[in-house]
Order: structure tokens, then sequence, then C-alpha cells
């Protein structure tokens, strides 16, 4: 059997979460088209005949602006240490930029480094795409490989995955080959909750959004699960945006989020969902991870 830790690492949104599912070949980390929505490290795991492969996806490295923010970092400079490979992605369809370039610094030491160009579906010129490359490599010029791939097309995903196999020691099992996502059940309903809200509200107010879903015990059964899903926002404003007109954005946001955590959970499920004010949630440890 070969196994082991794969860490994704990456600045916000060059796509490290959809190239997770890729890898996985199931959404299990949530994506958006906005910034910073991984906030703490997700272990997705794919589970084939002769080897066991744990992602490590994790938060976008960024300049912290809240406490939290900087957990975020943390979270992401974690997932560097003792795993046996790393990649690094970048957007391929942008210019290499500084953020880009403090990552590669980041990672240039470590053993069994892939740059992976993400996005390339959505490049014109070739010639754009080998200059970054170049770029990356003179930075990392230890990586193993650099690869060019579509999260979205699944372009290079079979390729970048053999490769990474081929990295790999043999070494015992580290999950039972059932679990596909290493996160407990609340975690699970909280983030697919927050993913679902932050697809339908606009710009500024994602990265404002906290989810905290608690499982009701006394309510929940074998074939039915409760959950008290807590939405956290940081101003007064924002309330009546999350709830919608006649409640319908929470109503929409529940309902699509019920339908895929009663998939991941195997199992019906009931949120019960309330928007609650609180300026300083973000600087709170105790929800550091939401
Ligand atoms: N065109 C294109 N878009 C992609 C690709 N992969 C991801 N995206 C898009 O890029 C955006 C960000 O994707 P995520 O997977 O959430 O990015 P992330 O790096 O995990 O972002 P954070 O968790 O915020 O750090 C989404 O709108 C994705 O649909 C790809 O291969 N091609
Ligand atoms: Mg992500």
């Amino acid at each position: 059997m070969y196994t082991g830790i794969i860490s994704v690492v990456g600045r916000p949104n060059v796509g490290k979460s959809t190239l997770v599912n890729a890898m996985v070949g199931k959404d299990l980390s949530i994506t958006s088209k906005h910034s910073h929505t991984t906030r703490s490290q997700v272990r997705a795991i794919a589970n084939g005949d002769d080897y066991q492969m744990v992602f490590v996806d994790t938060p976008g490295i960024h300049k912290p602006k809240f406490t939290n923010s900087e957990q975020l970092n943390e979270a992401a400079y974690d997932a560097l240490e003792g795993v046996d490979v790393v990649l690094a992605v970048f957007d391929g369809s942008s210019s290499i930029g500084k953020g880009d370039s403090f990552i590669a610094e980041l990672v240039q030491e470590r053993k069994n480094v892939f740059v992976v160009m993400n996005k390339c579906d959505s490049v014109s010129d070739i010639g754009l795409l080998a200059k970054r490359a170049r770029e990356l490599s003179d930075i990392i010029p230890d990586a193993k490989a650099i690869l060019m791939v579509s999260a979205f097309t699944g372009k290079n995903i079979s390729l970048l995955k053999k490769e990474i196999l081929n990295s790999l020691e043999p070494g015992p099992q580290l999950f039972d080959a059932q679990i596909e996502l290493d996160m407990s059940h609340e975690k699970i309903v909280s983030e697919v909750f927050r993913e679902s809200l932050i697809r339908l509200l606009k710009e500024e107010l994602p990265q404002e959004l906290g989810v905290l879903a608690i499982e009701n015990e006394e309510l929940s059964r074998g074939d039915q699960r409760y959950f008290d899903v807590k939405i956290l926002v940081t101003r007064k404003s924002h309330k009546p945006i999350v709830i919608g007109k006649s409640g319908s954005m929470l109503e929409a946001a529940g309902s699509r989020a019920r339908k895929r955590i009663q998939t991941l959970l195997n199992s019906r499920v009931v949120l019960k969902s309330k928007v609650e004010i609180d300026e300083n949630w973000q600087s709170n440890p105790h929800y550091g991870d939401y």
C-alpha cells in the first residue's frame, strides 16, 4: 500500500479546493468564486486498490487582517510540516505576483514539491504560461515537476495523480478505506451551509460570514439528524441580506445545503437556521475554525 499526506497550498482563489475535489473525484471541500472560502485545513482522502492519498486542503495564504486571518495562514503553514508531497498551486491564467513568489519561496526547501499551474482552460497565450512556469521554476529549482492542469476540465489531473503516486513510499493505511472526509459532522454541516450562502451572496459579505452548526442530540435519531445552524454576521445591515425577502435567501441556501449534507452524511437531515449579529466574531478564538 502506498500512502501519504499531500498538502495543497497557494494564494486564495487559485483553485486549491476545486483541485482537491478533482483529485478525489467528489465535491468534498467547499469552493466558491470568492477568496477565503476555505478557512481551516480540510483532509479529503482518495482511496485506491493499492494507495491512499490524504489531501490536505488549506486556506489561501495572504496578508493577515484579523486574528482569525492569522489563524488561516497558520493552518496553511502547519500543513507543510511532516508531509510527503506538497502541491504548490498557482493560477496559470494570471501573471506571477508577489504573493505567488512568496508561496514559491515558502515551499522551495521542501521535498517532493510539485508546481501546479491551474486554470489552464482559461489561458489563451501558451507563451505566457511557459514564462510564468519558468519564473516559478527559478524560485523552486528542485521542484519535481511543473504541471499545467485544469481542475475544471480535468486536464492532466490523472497525470498529476500518477506523479504523486510515484513519490509515495509504501506504508500503513492512515484512514479506514470508507472515510472520504476527515471532518466532524457538525463541521461538515457548517461548511456546506456556508458554501451555499456565499455562493448566493454578493461580493463583500462572504468573508464576514461565520456558520456554526450544533447537532440537537435530543431530536436526532439514526435516520434523521437535526442541526441548529447559527449564522454570524458582523453588521446589523447584513442580517436582512442573509435572511432575504421573507426568508427567501436563507431558505434557498438551506435547501441546497440540506441536499448535499444528506449525501455526505448518508442520512436525512433537518436544519434550523438563525442569524446573529456579532461584530467581533472574526477576532473571537472560539470561532477560529469557522
Ligand atoms: N477556469 C477555471 N476556474 C477554476 C479552476 N479551478 C477552480 N476555478 C475557479 O476558481 C474559483 C476559486 O476556486 P476554489 O477552489 O474555491 O479556490 P481556493 O484556492 O480553494 O480558494 P480559497 O479557499 O479561498 O483559498 C472558483 O470560482 C472556481 O470555480 C480551473 O481549473 N479553471
Ligand atoms: Mg479553498
